[in-house]
């Protein structure tokens, strides 16, 4: 089925299910260690792993999804930082358009060129809207994007700016402070955000804590992604996990 974890993600968004991400970078993950992080997602009931990062400097992609993959059943969605950052061995990509800057290589360029390798490729494409959102200082994604992120307070902007990459036809909407962002992204954005797309909601950069993550999907995030903090203490992933997974909230679908 080609669209197989996308209908899964928007069912979970219609029964208040919220869903944690692991976001793995192929270049700082310790290929010894995976399988002990596998090992810790899958205890927590991690819903997804995303695997990627803004450079991905070695060329461990394939090595890295294939050890997950062997180890676990856990979805593994690649969020690219390139169009070279294509693997068979995942489920799904997600076509990043990064929206809220005005690049055009980063908006539709890079895809002209990459997409016959992407269609090639037989993974499910999941068509997101990729919204980068001021962390209170420069990240990776930032600068390598060469383009302006929105500013943390103006929410109106990401509203406007959700509402018209689902109008585009963005399957996701995906607002990112950027990887180890000092601030988070604030609930208020989120809630004008998500009341205004119906587009499942995918929030990250800088939680590091539980009860962030767990506001946040209050706020309306369907899906919280954590990196650097599991990288620094793997074993947040139960807590991070168990605090998303208790934000469910009551829908016509799940009363
Ligand atoms: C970055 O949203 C992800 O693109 C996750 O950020 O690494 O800060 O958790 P962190």
């Amino acid at each position: 089925m080609k669209h197989k974890l996308y209908h899964q993600l928007t069912d979970r968004k219609n029964h208040g299910k919220k869903s944690f991400t692991v976001l793995i970078d192929p270049d700082k993950v310790d290929l010894n260690k995976t399988e002990q992080l596998v090992a810790l997602a899958v205890d927590a009931k991690v819903d997804y792993f995303f695997v990627g990062g803004s450079l991905v400097i070695s060329n461990m992609l394939d090595e890295c999804i294939r050890q997950i993959k062997s180890a676990c059943n856990i979805p593994v969605i690649l969020f690219p930082g390139s169009p070279s950052q294509v693997s068979k061995y995942a489920d799904a990509l997600l076509y990043l358009s990064l929206i809220s800057g005005r690049n055009p290589e980063l908006l539709i360029g890079q895809h002209v060129i990459s997409a016959p390798f992407v269609k090639q490729s037989g993974l499910e494409i999941i068509p997101t809207g990729y919204m980068v959102i001021d962390g209170g200082a420069p990240t990776t994604v930032s600068y390598i994007s060469n383009a302006a992120p929105i500013p943390a307070d103006k929410s109106e902007i990401a509203m406007c700016t959700a509402m018209a990459g689902e109008m585009l036809g963005m399957r996701l909407i995906y607002m990112d402070a950027g990887s180890g962002a000092k601030r988070p992204i604030s609930e208020s954005m989120i809630e004008k955000v998500s009341t205004h797309i119906e587009a499942p909601l995918i929030i990250g950069g800088g939680i590091t804590d539980p009860e962030k993550a767990y506001l946040n999907c209050r706020a309306g995030a369907d899906i919280i992604v954590v990196g650097n903090a599991i990288e620094k203490d793997a074993s947040l992933i139960k807590e991070l996990s168990d605090a998303v997974h208790s934000a469910r909230v009551k829908t016509p679908f799940a009363p």
